[in-house]
């Protein structure tokens, strides 16, 4: 069981995700090059990963496309590459129109499919190998998300000295849902070969831990799940450094909220060209007297067109008017060669032609719909702008958009509509806090937020911002790493990070 076959590689910090936090880009004479994509989990793992040997293991973004390990900016970039038929399969298929409606309260029926089963256990496996290949000895390996569930079983296999965490970004569903899978049991053991299994929220962390009694019967307690070291279910055995028969070790299953570089944004904010820009923006819209923003992918999960039934219902009835109120909706083009997703983006755009042909005049059009992703400056020009933000997901891990928001309103003003079905909103108690379902209640909280006085707005904002601040992505991931650090030195051999 020793894993001295497998050749270790030199890296002690190894990060790994469906996509690489690169982006290929020609240039204008035709070469290749990359850029590092911004996001929180670079911002917050780049310093980390500066410190010791850090690696990213993950697909390049492009199918068919090999290239050899590289460096970029201190962080060792390493390809698992990807063919047509395993985006088609593993990507498209599995992970997004299987585990992602699956675990988003079946919003969409997920479809299952025992070759995309296949496929998805596949790439988990050449994960697991490129990982194994790249970890020196005793390293701390962090896996990311729904796409790489049974990378943490397969890596122990191959690993045992590792230190596995993983984080799940995407809600765990209640047990009732998440028993439709065929391969529950399969996709429960592969987790449990983490020894820490990071969730957005307190309840996903349980759903998941009773699903791990129901399929597995193994005792829970409080965050920690006793994993037998050699299983008595036949035909199965779970790996680890076995030491006598009946011991085990402890897998720890905890809430992590994640969270957004919140400084970053606010000094983006603070910019002049930044509030220039927010004021062009409105005076553009025709400077209505309330400007209303909602940023989403384009997915069925956020809840748009519960939005536009309760937006195109108070104009109908003339509790609002369109000369008063433009909704500026940003729908990021998302999995569209996914039927749902293709269903979706005709639904929404019926939707908004309806609303703008009913209510619009030549001056005034009340939805300002843009289906493209921005750069990040315009992003935070649009959160300035807005007076009322509406995140009205009908279920959501955590919606990092709502974080942004509040940390770019250093003015405190602005009101935040929050449904309480993403994950932000155990956090953000002083938003206003909506059932997307009750499209009544919904259209009384925008009338609500839109009328709300200067001071409640500010007293709201004021809290909101001091919980966004202080708990931003970099405490995030210093906790999960410290968490997961200390099961290291539970183990045998772990370094310290
Ligand atoms: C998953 C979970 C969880 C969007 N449009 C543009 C743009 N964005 C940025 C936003 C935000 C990010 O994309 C979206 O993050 P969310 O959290 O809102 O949603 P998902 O993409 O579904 O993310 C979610 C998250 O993972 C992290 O764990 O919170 O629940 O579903 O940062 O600003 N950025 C730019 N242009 C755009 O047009 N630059």
């Amino acid at each position: 069981e020793t894993a001295s076959a497998i050749p270790t590689g030199e890296y002690d910090f190894v990060v790994v995700s469906n996509r690489l936090p690169v982006d290929r880009v020609i240039e204008a004479d035709g070469t290749a090059s990359w850029a590092r994509s911004p996001g929180g989990l670079v911002t917050a793992l780049e310093p980390v990963m500066r410190q010791h040997e850090g690696a990213w293991i993950g697909w390049g973004g492009q199918p068919d496309l090999e290239f050899e390990p590289f460096d970029s900016d201190g962080i060792r970039v390493v390809p698992v590459p990807l063919t047509a038929h395993d985006l088609e399969n593993y990507y498209e298929g599995f992970s997004n129109d299987t585990l992602w409606p699956l675990y988003h309260d079946v919003i969409n029926p997920p479809t299952y499919h025992r070759d995309w089963w296949e496929s998805y256990i596949d790439v988990n496996q050449r994960f697991a190998d490129a990982t194994a290949a790249a970890s020196a000895i005793g390293a701390v390996v962090w896996v990311q998300d729904y796409q790489l569930q049974l990378v943490p079983k397969m890596l122990r296999e191959l690993r045992p000295d590792l230190t596995i965490g993983f984080f799940n970004h995407i809600p765990f569903p209640p047990y009732g849902i998440y028993s439709q899978l065929p391969w529950r049991t399969q996709i429960v053991e592969g987790l449990l070969g983490a020894d820490v299994i990071g969730f957005q929220r307190v309840a996903d962390a349980s759903n998941f831990q009773r699903a791990v009694r129901r399929l597995k019967g193994y005792v829970t307690k409080g965050t920690q799940i006793e994993v037998p070291l050699v299983d008595d279910s036949p035909g199965v055995r779970v790996f680890g450094p076995i030491k006598r028969q009946g011991s085990f070790r402890t897998v720890v299953a905890k809430s992590f909220p994640i969270s957004i570089d919140a400084a970053s944004f606010e000094a983006l904010a603070r910019t002049p060209e930044v509030q220039d820009r927010a004021r062009q923006i409105r005076a553009d819209l025709g400077n209505p007297k309330t400007v209303m923003l909602g940023v989403d992918r384009l997915d069925y999960t956020k809840g748009i067109g519960h939005r536009l039934k309760a937006y195109g219902e108070l104009l109908a009835e003339g509790r609002l008017n369109a000369e008063d109120v433009t909704l500026v909706q940003v729908a990021n083009p998302s999995r569209e060669r996914v039927q749902a997703y293709m269903a979706l983006r005709d639904e929404i755009e019926l939707t908004v032609g309806r609303i703008n042909g009913d209510y619009g005049t030549i001056a005034h059009v009340p939805i300002s719909y843009h289906h493209h992703g921005y750069p990040r400056e315009e992003m935070v020009a649009l959160y300035l702008a807005a007076d009322v933000m509406l995140v009205t997901a009908l279920r959501d891990g955590m919606n990092l958009v709502a974080k942004e928001y509040v940390a770019c309103r250093f003015d405190e003003d602005g009101v935040l509509i929050l449904s309480e079905f993403a994950g932000a909103s155990d956090e953000l108690k002083r938003a206003l806090l909506i059932n997307p379902h009750d499209i009544d209640g919904l259209k009384e909280t925008i009338l609500q937020a839109i009328a709300m006085p200067k001071r409640d707005r500010s007293a709201r904002m004021r809290s909101l911002r001091r919980r966004v601040l202080e708990n931003d992505v970099s405490r995030w991931s210093t906790e999960f790493l410290r968490v997961l650090e200390s099961r290291a030195h539970h183990g045998s051999e772990g370094h310290a990070l």
